[in-house]
């Protein structure tokens, strides 16, 4: 995976992801990453990559040509058109079906927008993807590409190792990770399930599963009708929430 950033703050995104398990993967030459400065294809004698949108308002736009100039030099040196994802609140929001699918592309470039925003007809030139990672609003597009980056990273074969890569597969199935626990046995008074130290793998597995739906009921009930659970499992979720329903109103 070639990942390319187009920035005016290539820095941050160096720096963010030379470290931990997509500096390893780089390191490794898993990935590969270049932060490209929009500034260094300003067409004008002071760098200016910014100015005023026609019709008035707030703020500065970057311009069409420093954008799209950046650009070529990438679509020159991979000798195609690569697919390009604008960081937008106005995108859809990025998810890990997304992450999967553009883990299989061999080149991705990131066009991170500062200011009010980027001067639309690059934007309808160049891009393929407008992706957001929330809604919420950011000063930039450089921490959402930072996000998308190591989502798709960890998607890429051989980026994680075998006792990472067991991650994965959780939220595969649209279920919330279990809670797991490390040494001391006790600590705040607080003991360790008895399920974990038993040494039955069957039954921890079996634990382990009702604990990611019992999880998934209560704190993203939205996942669970892309989930995977049996009938029997669809039982246990309509019994917690009798419950649930149940001891909300006895509380009132
Ligand atoms: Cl992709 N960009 C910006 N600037 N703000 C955001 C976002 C992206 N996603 C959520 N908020």
């Amino acid at each position: 995976m070639n990942f390319h950033v187009l920035t005016l703050f290539p820095e941050m995104i160096e720096n963010g992801m030379n470290t931990s398990i997509t500096g390893r993967a780089i390191a490794k030459g898993l990935l590969s990453l270049e932060a490209i400065n929009i500034r260094d294809f300003a067409f004008n004698k002071h760098n200016k990559v910014d100015d005023y949108p026609y019709g008035g308002g707030a703020g500065m736009l970057m311009q069409a040509e420093p954008v799209y100039l950046a650009y070529e030099s990438i679509e020159k040196r991979v000798g195609r058109k690569p697919r390009v994802v604008y960081l937008t609140p106005q995108g859809q929001v990025f998810n890990q079906k997304m992450a999967r699918e553009m883990a299989q592309e061999e080149d991705l470039v990131f066009l991170c927008g500062h200011y009010e925003g980027i001067d639309e007809r690059v934007l309808e030139e160049i891009v393929t993807d407008y992706v957001s990672i929330g809604d919420y609003v950011l000063t930039g597009g450089e921490l959402p590409a930072m996000v998308m980056m190591d989502s798709i990273s960890r998607m890429v074969p051989g980026v994680l190792n075998n006792e990472e890569s067991g991650e994965t597969e959780s939220f595969a199935g649209n279920l919330l990770e279990h809670p797991q626990y490390s040494r001391p046995e006790e600590w705040h008074g607080k003991k360790v399930p008895e399920v974990l130290l038993s040494g039955h793998h069957a039954n921890i597995e079996k634990w382990r599963r009702e604990q990611s739906i019992y999880r998934t009921a209560q704190r993203r009930p939205d996942l669970l009708k892309n989930s995977d659970l049996t009938n029997k499992e669809w039982n246990y979720v309509r019994q917690l929430r009798k419950q649930w329903k149940e001891e909300g109103l006895e509380n009132k």
